[in-house]
């Protein structure tokens, strides 16, 4: 058989020769398509105005601007294996009640009394508040005071990669104050717990995370420790019924870096999406310096360098990553340069 008959033999079979693809399938380190990229929110807020003129939350049910990663064109993804996108809703609007197995989390930019119920359990969101839905959770939005917007974080391309999409729209949907607001926080958030079953899915029963609180905590963590030399000080949000990441799919993290530390080089297989809270950050990211303003957010692909440079006030930001994944998986490593 010629050469070029046993290749047309084989794709006529539907198989394909490893060793032509060995050293692609097989890498000695991780190859992101995913590129380090930085969306300024200077450029993004005009742009979510926008949508709010073209569209309405209801007709949208979610209006949301997907931050595409420039290295997977189309592919709705931030990272490799992580969506982000930014989304607004306005006063009077509600994006209407739905579930499904993809994980979320918002990280809120500016709020004045707009809300998330999650099974019926009405929070109202502030500014740089961490909020879940974890999967299969009911969950809706609405807008009051003014303009709401925050970051979406969603495991959408992990979900995806397993094909384990289920969604449902309205339905059974519980009213959005028909549980007593804060009841979640009251019985998981204040270091105690119901020891009677209540009626409620309790395996995520936190979702509300106030800037309040954990602003307060990693000050207070900052102030009585020395901050690791590559990451700065970095506090774990966690879920009190098992001490481990928020859901079953993200991690969340605050960051703390007294003014002018500049960490070491560090690399992670978890990729991971970071925004500044406070103060000013430039991440060195392979070698590339992208500087940060509060609300800005950027792509750190699995396995680049990364360097944060305080500026002269104190740095605080947040981040969100698969690092639960690998960490399930035994796929988790680091490396400190
Ligand atoms: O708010 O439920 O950015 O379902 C993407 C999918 C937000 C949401 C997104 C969603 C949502």
């Amino acid at each position: 058989m010629t050469t070029e008959d046993f290749n047309n033999s084989l794709a006529a079979a539907d198989v394909s020769p490893l060793w032509n693809v060995m050293a692609n399938l097989v890498t000695e380190t991780p190859r992101p398509a995913a590129r380090p990229h930085l969306w300024r929110y200077a450029d993004m807020r005009p742009l979510l105005v926008a949508a709010g003129e073209a569209i309405t939350a209801e007709q949208a049910e979610r209006r949301v601007l997907i931050l595409e990663n420039p290295g997977i064109p189309g592919g709705h993804r931030t990272t490799d294996s992580l969506y982000a996108g930014l989304q607004l809703v306005l006063p009077g609007e509600v994006a209407p009640a739905h579930r499904h197995t993809q994980s979320a989390m918002r990280f809120v930019f500016e709020s004045e009394g707009a809300w998330t119920a999650v099974d019926g359990d009405k929070v109202v969101m502030h500014p740089f508040d961490l909020v879940l839905t974890p999967n299969w959770r009911w969950h809706e939005h609405g807008g009051e005071g003014a303009p709401a917007i925050w970051l979406d974080g969603l495991d959408i391309p992990i979900i995806s990669h397993f094909s384990a999409g289920f969604a449902e729209r309205e339905g059974n949907a519980p009213a959005p104050d028909s549980v007593p607001p804060g009841i979640s926080a009251a019985r998981w958030g204040s270091n105690l717990k119901p020891i009677h079953p209540v009626g409620v899915k309790s395996d995520h029963p936190l979702f509300h995370y106030p800037f309040a609180q954990w602003r307060q905590a990693l000050t207070a963590h900052a102030g009585a420790s020395d901050p690791d030399t590559h990451c700065g000080h970095v506090m774990e949000f966690v879920n009190p019924v098992t001490g481990g990441a928020v859901m079953s799919t993200l991690s969340a993290f605050a960051h703390h870096l007294p003014a002018g530390m500049k960490t070491r080089p560090y690399r992670q297989s978890a990729g991971a999406v970071f925004t500044l809270v406070e103060g000013s950050a430039t991440l060195t990211i392979d070698g590339t310096a992208y500087a940060l303003e509060p609300r800005d957010v950027i792509a750190v692909p699995s396995w680049a360098a990364l360097e944060i440079h305080a500026g002269s006030e104190p740095a605080v930001l947040f981040s969100y990553s698969d690092r639960t994944c690998h960490e399930k998986l035994g796929l988790w490593r680091e490396q400190r340069d």
